[in-house]
């Protein structure tokens, strides 16, 4: 199965398992090849590996510059709705699968990118990298769990800020912000998240599941209710005439012209 892999690339070092989305052309944007390739993988890797981290990073400037626009421009509010579906199940595997997900975040962390980098259990930084949730710049909103994984993560009234103005922030922010746990120069971003793996190899691989599936029932109570209105939510948002607009001008290179309703 690993041979076949298009999007990602896939070693085990020791007994960390790392995961790179490769698709540095298309800044690692997520289509649902490689969601649907990064949920076969985590499977797989839990299933038969003897790995006791995961760690996912991303080849090129970017961790992952969010969901893939110009797929999305093609969709109906039924394939959105899908596509979300989607992304939602395969990042709900990362954040509930029993090894813990460090995210390795060398470059652009943005939209569905930073949703799939809140999955992950801890979040290291390049001092290069940015991180944002632009939706609302092309008519959408997050529609991978970021609105409740950014709430646990940061915050309220901090998730509202970020969501609301689409602002993109660099590393040092984020930091401050709580976003992300530490940052590194971009050299030494590999060698600092191995660090922290190696400390979490010596751990039991018992407690380390069930310290997080616990960590977990803490801060996702609300899931089940929340999950299925996200959806909802995106798929109502892309049947309105603004997603079009959005994800047209973003293409183009141009404003958007809101419909003022
Ligand atoms: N999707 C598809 N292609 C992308 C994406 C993307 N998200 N981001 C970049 N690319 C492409 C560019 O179009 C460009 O392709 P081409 O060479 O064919 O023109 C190539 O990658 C390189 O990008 P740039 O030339 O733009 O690189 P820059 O360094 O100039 O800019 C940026 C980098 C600032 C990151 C810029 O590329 C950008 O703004 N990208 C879009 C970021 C964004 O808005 N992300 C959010 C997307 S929406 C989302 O994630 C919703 C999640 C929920 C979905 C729910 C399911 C329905």
């Amino acid at each position: 199965m690993i041979q076949d892999l298009v999007s990602l690339t896939y070693r085990l070092e020791g007994r960390t398992a790392i995961i790179t989305l490769n698709k540095p052309e298309s800044l690692n944007a997520l289509d649902a090849g490689m969601i649907g390739e990064l949920g076969t993988l985590i499977t797989w890797i839990t299933s038969y590996e003897d790995a006791r981290v995961i760690v996912i990073t991303g080849a090129g400037k970017a961790f992952a510059a969010g969901a893939d626009i110009k797929r999305m421009r093609l969709m109906s509010p039924e394939e959105a709705r899908v596509y979300s579906t989607l992304g939602n199940s395969i990042f709900n595997e990362i954040a509930e699968c029993r090894l813990p997900v460090i995210a390795a975040v060398n470059g652009f962390a943005l939209g569905g990118g930073l949703e799939l980098m809140l999955s992950c259990d801890i979040a290291i930084a390049s001092s290069q990298a940015k991180f944002g949730f632009p939706e609302v710049t092309l008519g959408l909103i997050p529609g991978f769990g970021g609105c409740r994984r950014s709430i646990a993560r940061i915050g309220i009234v901090r998730a509202r800020e970020l969501i609301y103005t689409g602002r993109i922030i660099g590393a040092e922010a984020a930091l401050a912000l709580g976003l992300v746990d530490r940052v590194a120069e971009p050299s030494a971003l590999i060698e600092t998240v191995m660090t922290i793996a190696d400390e979490m190899c010596g751990a039991s691989p018992n407690a380390l599941a069930s310290a997080k599936r616990l960590l977990n029932i803490c801060v996702e109570a609300g899931r089940e209710t929340v999950m299925p209105i996200e959806i909802e939510q995106f798929s109502a948002v892309f049947a309105h005439p603004d997603a079009r607009t959005g994800l047209e001008a973003f293409i183009a290179k141009t404003k958007p012209l809101w419909k003022n309703t």
